[in-house]
């Protein structure tokens, strides 16, 4: 069966298991890194020599970096579905998907220390305005794409919707100052929300 290391608060963790969720896969989550610790072992460093979560071992294939298990996983259970068959459709999702892991949550985990992990006492307001702003116009990207289609790569979620729309629980839950008014990506936010796996693992309290 499917095991999966990684605590249930970590987005990158969440990541994956909202695809394991789409997916309706069997697997077997172990709570790992930050308080229930268990990255320094020598079984875990031979499955992930960075010590980073999450982690899955699938029938003997250890994969590590959660944009590289989404797309393990949704290539060997999603064809067709989270994982397009056609390599343009494929390219039209998984564009967006890289673009989200390399740029877009870089910006957003700043926003999120900077504010959700820090006492509000020590939190420097200039910093998180600019860097809600700067958060806000990568959004605003999505919003013009979200524009006249359901999900990222047309009429079905896919591989693409998946590591943004993961961000967007913490970012409307978050109390934000200046955060645009974006009508296409709240919209699309509702959509996430109405799937199971999202709620079930995406909206957890970090
Ligand atoms: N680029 C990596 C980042 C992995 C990463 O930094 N994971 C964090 C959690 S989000 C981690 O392992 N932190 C140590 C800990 O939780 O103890 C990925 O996407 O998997």
């Amino acid at each position: 069966m499917l095991q999966i290391w990684g605590r249930a608060n970590s987005i990158n963790v969440q990541k994956v298991m909202w695809t394991v969720g789409e997916l309706g896969l069997e697997h077997q989550r172990h709570d790992a890194g930050g308080k229930a610790g268990g990255l320094d072992t020598p079984e875990f460093t031979a499955m992930n020599p960075h010590r980073t979560i999450p982690v899955i071992d699938d029938d003997g294939v250890a994969v590590w970096e959660s944009a590289a298990i989404m797309r393990y996983l949704a290539a060997k259970y999603g064809a067709g579905g989270l994982w397009p068959e056609d390599p343009a459709a494929r390219a039209a999702a998984d564009q967006w998907a890289e673009w989200s892991h390399s740029l877009l949550q870089p910006v957003f985990l700043r926003v999120f220390q900077a504010v959700a992990r820090t006492p509000p006492p020590k939190q420097n307001v200039q910093r998180v305005l600019t860097m809600v702003k700067r958060l806000g116009a990568l959004y605003q990207r999505l919003d013009a794409h979200l524009e006249n289609r359901p999900f990222v790569a047309g009429d079905q979620l896919t591989i693409g919707d998946i590591p943004a729309g993961a961000t967007l629980y913490r970012y409307y839950a978050m109390d934000l100052p200046g955060r645009p008014d974006l009508p296409n990506l709240q919209a699309w936010h509702e959509r996430l929300r109405e799937r199971e796996a999202y709620r079930q693992h995406v909206e957890v309290r970090w």
